[in-house]
């Protein structure tokens, strides 16, 4: 009887107290929050209070924590930023590789391109076989005439120079005449010798770049000689 009174004058609250035996003497209105011992409003929400807080922590550290991914996130990897030593090789032999296509030539420093050919004219004067040994030398052939541009670059540079020997002569026979490979002149080119050349004056054996045109003279006389030889194609890069 008593406790029923208790239930509905004390409400839900009171009715744990009452199971758990943890009933006190002490009156209850004077909790905090308590009014005649009924949690009023402002008891919930103090009561509350904690968790609501706690609550607002965890979503404040939420939303660090994903201020802070998103940032991290934003850094490149130590990879992506400081090449490794082996990038840095393989570049520098890219970058290395890239100078020496550009510094590339077909010839060598000292000799003429034309026409996919590389041509050396020499500064000094030998005589005959000595300038065809000269040539041998540098992995060319004392100059063999193939085509009438050629002929006319030849001449335009001999003449500028002086008498210039060229890989041709009648050594084997009088009066057929022979490229240093063993070919024969052929009768188109006939047309560059010289008026009334060749004439074998004193035994000439041996042909020239002299002037305007081609001489056949003397083996044993130094001149100035022009080897010739292919390009030298550039590695690949
Ligand atoms: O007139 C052409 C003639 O000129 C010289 O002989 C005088 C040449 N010889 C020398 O230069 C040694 C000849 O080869 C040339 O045919
Ligand atoms: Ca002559």
């Amino acid at each position: 009887m008593f406790q029923a009174t208790r239930e509905q004058s004390l409400g839900p609250v009171e009715e744990d107290d009452l199971i758990s035996g943890e009933h006190s003497d002490a009156p209850r209105d004077l909790e905090p929050g308590r009014v005649q011992g009924v949690m009023t409003f402002a008891g919930h929400l103090r009561s509350h209070l904690s968790l609501v807080l706690q609550l607002l922590c965890l979503l404040l550290c939420a939303v660090l924590l994903v201020a802070i991914l998103a940032q991290v996130s934003k850094v490149p990897s130590c990879h992506q930023q400081v090449p490794s030593k082996t990038q840095e090789i393989r570049r520098d032999v890219m970058q290395l590789k890239a100078g020496l296509a550009n510094l590339c030539r077909p010839c060598p420093w000292d000799w003429t391109f034309f026409q996919g050919h590389c041509y050396f004219f020499s500064k000094s004067q030998r005589n005959w076989h000595d300038s065809v040994s000269a040539c041998q030398d540098v992995g060319a052939q004392l100059v063999i005439v193939r085509s009438d541009e050629e002929q006319f670059f030849l001449q335009l540079n001999a003449k500028s120079r002086g008498p210039t020997w060229m890989g041709l002569s009648d050594l084997k026979k009088e009066g057929t005449w022979h490229w240093v490979d063993g070919s024969p002149l052929m009768l188109s080119f006939m047309q560059y010798w010289n008026p009334g050349e060749p004439n074998n004056h004193q035994e000439e054996d041996c042909g020239e770049f002299k002037n305007n045109g081609w001489n056949d003279d003397q083996c044993s006389k130094d001149k100035f000689w022009v080897c010739k030889r292919p390009t030298a194609p550039c590695e690949a890069a």
